[in-house]
């Protein structure tokens, strides 16, 4: 599953922003890459307040990003070449532009009043918020309306009003909504934040925790799971439609509640996103620490889904400070990604290598980073427009792109591939449409990332593929060995004559295998 960032993939129309006919343009590079499905992050009418994410109008295509015939034929030339198409949909709240929330806000009386999340003032005293819940950048979450003497809750900013999904009224909306789209054809939708959708009946103030979780009455309420049943009932009504969504957390990560919303694992959503890989210290035993606790949590009959980066965290790359080794790094975890259980999810640039790119304060366009300058500069940093070659702009488009071109464009990019990275997804991905073990074999872990590097295998019918990664960057040697087994791959290209060369030798019997520094292999188990 490949994540694109509308805005920054490709601009076909020169005006410096990615559309849709700039994705149509590039379908042919995701083929050679081996992608099977895009997740294309909110195409939809809106202001832009949170770049897409405050949604004006469900049914239509944003100029900026082209039609809605382009949307057709990138959907018909996505299929043609067997790739599938997620919309990404943000439930939980609308743009205070949608004409539900503009009809909502005119009077107490509106039909849709009940739609959003309104409250007096508490106590009846003028300025008294109705209780203490604050948005997810920390700030009151209540915003007062003159018009109407209320105050509306918003979870992210106050152009985005949270929906009242306790009303019926607005998940019949919502359900027409995902209908119109898979009727057109789309494969699914990733749901945005979906933990979020209801709160508190009684809008209980949340408590003050040092340590802990202190966001209990805005999030995670009993009455989501019943909707993700009937929205579960809803795409099984189409063939062969799959579901993610984004569990909200704050780090490390919570594999526990994320698995909560996979129900029995065919009830509720397809697939989650727990963020605890993301998070993940650079180490093979923590590593297996966070990979066995998601298997664990998951219900047997679920699948699992991972990720390295998005567009709210950052690139994987320059997480954690690793600048020492960094695209030896970035290969082996690639390696990682793309042979444990489970739906791997690529951002968009990460398989070129593509890392942070420091934004100077006149050029954010994230309004988190404008709001909250300089203690966080926003996320623009990992949504910087896609390097396809070394010409201006990076090949991304011949104006001035709507948000800076990383320096780096030079050096990595789609044609150059300087570091070979994309050469290394490029190799995984192949590997994994060869290899059915990598597509849907078990997992079984050789050890619990001992001596830095971390041991698996998988297994499906006859075929057994093992998979050794260096975390270390100093030459390593897993003493396991095997009785036969053939080197199919290395982050590293080529193998040391010693222990057999990349790809065909055969390993002695039982000899120890030394992985040089941040190196991963792939083998194959011979049998007899
Ligand atoms: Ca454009």
């Amino acid at each position: 599953m490949y994540h694109i960032y509308t805005a920054s993939f490709k601009d076909s129309n020169n005006d410096g922003i990615g559309d849709i006919p700039g994705i149509l343009k590039k379908l042919d590079y995701l083929t050679g890459l081996g992608v099977d499905a895009i997740w294309l992050s909110p195409v939809y009418a809106s202001p832009m307040v949170d770049l897409g994410y405050d949604i004006a109008d469900y049914k239509s295509i944003d100029d900026q990003y082209g039609t809605m015939d382009d949307f057709r034929e990138l959907l018909a030339e996505a299929h043609k070449r067997g790739i599938r198409i997620l919309m990404d949909l943000a439930l939980n709240h609308t743009s205070e532009l949608h004409p539900w929330f503009l009809e909502s806000r005119s009077s107490k009386n509106s039909p849709k009043r009940d739609w959003y999340i309104w409250m007096p003032p508490k106590d009846g005293q003028k300025g008294k918020k109705p209780n203490n819940w604050r948005t997810n950048f920390g700030r009151k979450a209540w915003r007062y309306d003159h018009k109407t003497k209320e105050y509306y809750y918003h979870s992210f900013f106050r152009e985005q009003p949270d929906l009242n999904w306790r009303n019926p009224e607005v998940k019949e909306a919502m359900f027409d909504i995902m209908r119109y789209w898979l009727d057109m054809g789309i494969d699914g939708f990733r749901l945005d934040v979906i933990n979020l959708l209801y709160k508190d009946a009684e809008l209980k103030n949340n408590e003050f925790r040092l340590f802990g979780k202190s966001k209990i009455y805005n999030r995670n309420q009993p009455e989501v799971y019943e909707l993700l049943r009937d929205l579960r009932k809803l795409l099984d009504g189409y063939p062969e439609k799959a579901s993610v969504g984004e569990i909200y957390v704050v780090p490390p990560g919570d594999p526990a509640l994320a698995a909560s919303f996979l129900g029995g694992g065919a009830d509720m959503l397809h697939l989650v996103f727990d963020f605890s890989l993301a998070f993940t210290l650079w180490k093979a035993s923590s590593y297996y620490k966070t990979i066995a606790e998601y298997y664990r949590k998951i219900p047997e009959s679920a699948w699992p889904c991972f990720f390295l980066s998005n567009h709210d965290i950052g690139r994987s790359v320059k997480r954690l400070f690793w600048e020492r080794g960094k695209y030896a790094k970035a290969k082996l975890r690639a390696a990682l990604l793309l042979t444990l259980k489970g739906t791997p999810f690529i951002y968009y640039g990460d398989e070129i290598g593509m890392e942070n790119v420091p934004i100077p304060k006149r050029h954010i366009r994230d309004l988190y980073g404008r709001l909250l300058y300089p203690f966080f500069k926003g996320r623009d940093r990992a949504r910087t427009p896609m390097q396809w070659s070394d010409k201006p702009h990076a090949g991304f488009s011949k104006q001035t792109p709507w948000l800076p071109v990383s320096e780096k464009y030079m050096s990595i990019n789609v044609k150059k591939d300087g570091a070979s990275v994309l050469h290394t997804y490029k190799a995984l991905l192949s590997l994994r449409k060869k290899h059915k073990a990598l597509q849907k074999g078990d997992i079984v872990f050789f050890n619990k990332g001992e001596n830095n590097i971390l041991a698996y295998s998988r297994q499906c019918e006859q075929e057994e593929l093992i998979v050794l990664l260096n975390f270390s960057g100093r030459k390593k040697t897993y003493a396991g060995g095997f009785d036969t087994a053939k080197i199919l791959f290395s982050t590293h290209g080529t193998r040391n004559p010693t222990v057999g060369s990349c790809p065909s030798a055969s390993l002695p019997s039982r000899a120890p295998m030394t992985l040089r520094a941040f190196e991963g292999i792939i083998l194959k188990r011979q049998t007899a």
